[in-house]
């Protein structure tokens, strides 16, 4: 029996010889990529090492090896094995960006698909990232919840010779080389489409000079979509004397905590001309807030309420009345990484950045026809 000290240094070796005998596996998956249909040997080859991988894994009391298992006979039938992992779920959004992913890579569009929602927290995103890295998967897709800590995680892939594409959200990494490519949305340019709406608005309504109170209700900190929607929002204020924004709250995107944090704000002042709020959802807290506090709003009241996304349910409070004007932000991301995909399995080098475009909406532009057309 070895003695209990060296159990460490066991499980050490142990996780040491996976990862030499998992890099196997991805190097044979890799000739096998390069040359699909070349004969048997290869397959023979990787299956090999996966059985190797198999009992290395449950020598270190690994429980479940479906992940792999599967893996394998998605090769065995030539699928591509893509990975994401999704931020969350935390608004209408998230959940029209998850089914868009979740409705291109089918089995019968020929890929594996694994998914892992990482319930708005980055650790939980590094941890899928590694687990995806030791299967070995083709490509992994990252919808990074923040901007920043991915450089080591990255670099990981990258040793892995597994290219990662990063959708939506931006990574701020130091080499850009650890990231394929990304496609998204210009949240800055999202924001400042929102300020050139507001100072052509308060000109129509007369009210160009007077002194206008925002009241800024933002998403997940150092998200792209906040950074970029902040500072639209923060250089429209540089630039207009008469606005102010009166408090900054965060609403982490969600409904209920935009409803938390503006209720808390209304008790304090009610002294609002405008509230910006970075996604509709948070912009139905605040609309609950508003309601709840006897504030009127929208395109007949007394509160100017801008929102970002433009789901069904925005565009719907929107054609409404509710929502004064809301800004595209298109979640159907999907296809666009399988277009990519499909360059890299091409050979072909895909652009490094892509912006979508975008527009925005206001009432008077809206139809039940035009919102149920949008598929989100
Ligand atoms: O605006 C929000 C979601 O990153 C663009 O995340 C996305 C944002 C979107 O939770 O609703």
């Amino acid at each position: 029996m070895l003695p209990l000290w060296s159990a460490p240094v066991f499980s050490f070796r142990c996780c040491f010889e996976l990862l030499q005998k998992n890099k196997k596996v991805q190097v044979s998956r890799m000739r096998r990529k390069q040359g699909r249909n070349k004969g048997t040997g290869m397959k023979f080859a990787a299956l090999f090492f996966s059985v190797l991988l198999t009992a290395a894994l449950s020598g270190c009391g690994r429980k479940s090896l479906t992940g792999l298992e599967s893996e394998e006979a998605a090769e065995e039938e030539g699928r591509i094995a893509v990975a994401f992992s999704e931020v969350g779920a935390e608004s209408d959004w998230r959940v029209a960006n998850s089914e868009s992913m979740r409705a291109t890579f089918t089995e019968e569009n020929g890929y594996e698909f694994y998914f892992e929602d990482a319930k708005g927290k980055q650790e939980n995103q590094i941890a899928a990232l590694r687990n995806y890295i030791l299967q070995g998967v083709d490509y992994i897709v990252l919808d990074p919840v923040v901007e920043t800590g991915w450089d080591e995680v990255l670099q990981e892939a990258k040793d892995a010779e597994i290219p990662v594409i990063v959708v939506d959200r931006m990574v701020d990494v130091e080499d850009e080389t650890l990231y394929t490519a990304w496609v998204g949305s210009d949240f800055k340019k999202e924001g400042d489409t929102a300020v050139e709406w507001l100072e052509q608005y308060l000109e129509e309504q007369g009210r160009a000079s007077e002194k206008i109170s925002i009241l800024h209700v933002m998403g997940t900190l150092d998200a792209s979509a906040q950074l970029g929607r902040t500072a639209g929002l923060e250089d429209g204020v540089a630039e207009h004397d008469n606005w102010e924004i009166v408090d900054q709250v965060l609403g982490e995107f969600t409904q209920a905590k935009a409803y938390e944090v503006v209720s808390e704000v209304l008790e304090r002042t009610q002294d609002i001309d405008v509230i910006y709020c970075e996604n509709d959802d948070s912009a139905f807290g605040a609309i609950q807030a508003l309601e709840e506090a006897g504030i009127t709003y929208g395109t007949d009241g007394d509160v100017i309420l801008i929102s970002f996304d433009s789901t069904e349910a925005g565009l719907t409070a929107c054609m409404e009345g509710k929502i004064n004007l809301n800004v595209e932000c298109n979640p159907m991301h999907g296809p666009r990484v399988e277009k990519i995909i499909l360059q890299l399995e091409a050979g072909e080098t895909p652009e490094k950045e892509y912006y979508v475009e975008e527009t925005c909406f206001t009432p008077e532009m809206l139809t039940e026809e035009l919102i149920a057309s949008r598929g989100y």
